[in-house]
């Protein structure tokens, strides 16, 4: 039944190119097979339940700006009329997932016990919800960066009462989101970090970080979660400095704590942007790691230096990003979760669904000019050429460790080895881009 809020609009229709329906898609074709997969298969699209329907339009210098049914959040009451809305929005854009943190879902109880009992409740609900609609669970996380208890960070607390407290509330998210089928557990540490080295202990929080990620992946076993655990890079904000910061020094650290076959990571394009890289950088790191799970896509603003969560809408950009997922063999328990939200001025319901429509267009886009390039072959005929060199036997000695130095050098001496540089062709692989998006 509807519940009035989106004026009784119906589902999201494929239209093709050639529509003007601002309420249609024009390029998102769930059936449509790209690759011998289904367009809906290959991006597995969630919402992020937090930015749509927890965030009230406030920003450092004001507050709400949105008015919705479920304001305010503080009661059982309300958080399930935000899950009727939420589900019949999911259920219009036809997204066949979703994704939240404890906090987005209930109001926050006066203890533990209570916000605990709170969750359990709602996740009943979802439960239902996700048995009448089929829509399912793209991963559950825990927040543990918005209340005042963890301000000085969550695992990385300098008071064990808030590692413990941490401990119990992942404990209690992961329950969540296994009930639910969840197909992933996120942690994403915004407060796991520094605001000053002052008053830090590098070391210290690195032992802390490293304890409670084991205690996760132990607790995944025990439970017998099928899921993958993932890690979401971000280099500041909230935190000054955010020890996750980005793809590569996640693998250091989950390396550090003998982690790397069992954690991925969930990769956002605006983290990637804060990082100093592009969203294809984080992605290809993340790949050739063997450790790409999952993506919250969206876009930065370029110029601002925050991380905005606005819906993507650049197609090369994105086109690249599914280039890379592709080339890594797609995405497996991942998927797409938008994890953007409007501007504080789009205050209407419908603004919610044309972020929605927009975003899944362009990934669309990208993601079949993704498959053009790979069908293609250019590119890999291109770098499999650059390091065709390497094949040779001798070159695959130096390789695998069978010459040391002095072999080498004394071999560039003896055989007058005299390098002639070869263009990289740059220019010529950036027009070619463009014949595919
Ligand atoms: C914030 C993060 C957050 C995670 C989930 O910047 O992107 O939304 O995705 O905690
Ligand atoms: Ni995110
Ligand atoms: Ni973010």
């Amino acid at each position: 039944m509807s519940t009035g809020f989106f004026n009784d609009i119906g589902t999201i229709k494929y239209e093709g190119p050639g529509s003007d329906n601002p309420l249609a898609f024009r390029h998102y074709n769930p059936d449509e097979v790209i690759m011998g997969k289904r367009m809906e298969d290959h991006l597995r699209f969630a919402v992020a339940y937090w930015h749509s329907f927890a965030w009230e339009g406030g920003d450092p210098f004001g507050g709400r700006t949105f008015n919705r049914p479920w304001y305010p959040q503080d009661n059982m009451g309300k958080s399930k009329i935000k899950a009727d809305i939420a589900f019949e929005m999911f259920q219009i854009l036809g997204a066949p997932y979703y994704c939240f943190h404890d906090a987005d879902i209930r109001p926050e109880g006066d203890n533990f016990a209570q916000s605990r009992r709170n969750l359990e409740e709602i996740i009943d609900i979802f439960a239902h919800k996700q048995e009448e609609t089929g829509i399912r669970l793209l991963w559950g996380t825990a927040n543990l960066f918005s209340h005042k208890r963890f301000m000085s960070g969550a695992s990385t607390n300098p008071d064990p009462d808030v590692f413990a407290y941490s401990a119990a509330t992942i404990k209690s998210c992961m329950d969540a989101t296994h009930k639910l089928g969840g197909e992933n557990y996120v942690l994403w540490g915004g407060r796991e970090g520094y605001e000053t080295l002052l008053n830090t202990n590098l070391a210290q929080e690195d032992a802390q970080m490293g304890r409670m990620l084991n205690m996760v992946v132990e607790y995944k076993h025990k439970i017998g979660f099928k899921g993958s655990i993932l890690v979401e890079p971000k280099p500041q904000e909230p935190s000054k400095h955010q020890y996750d910061y980005d793809a590569a020094t996640c693998y250091g650290f989950l390396k550090r704590h003998g982690l790397e076959k069992e954690v991925k990571l969930n990769l956002e394009q605006g983290h990637a942007i804060l990082a100093g890289h592009s969203f294809e950088h984080e992605i290809a790191t993340a790949a050739s790691l063997g450790i790409l799970g999952s993506i919250d896509m969206n876009r930065n603003d370029y110029q601002s230096g925050w991380d905005t969560d606005q819906f993507p809408n650049n197609v090369p950009e994105v086109a690249l990003a599914y280039y890379h997922i592709l080339k890594d063999g797609g995405l497996k328990t991942g998927g797409t979760n938008f994890d953007a939200k409007l501007r504080r001025q789009s205050i209407d319901a419908e603004d919610l669904l044309h972020g929605h429509i927009g975003g899944m267009d362009i990934c669309a886009r990208g993601l079949k000019a993704a498959a053009a390039i790979i069908e293609d072959g250019t590119y890999d005929q291109i770098v499999a050429e650059r390091y065709s060199n390497w094949n040779g036997e001798e070159a695959q000695k130096m390789l695998q460790g069978e010459y040391s130095l002095d072999d080498i050098a004394s071999y560039v001496e003896q055989a007058d080895v005299n390098p002639e540089p070869k263009s990289g062709r740059q220019e010529y692989l950036e027009n070619l881009i463009n014949r595919f998006v």
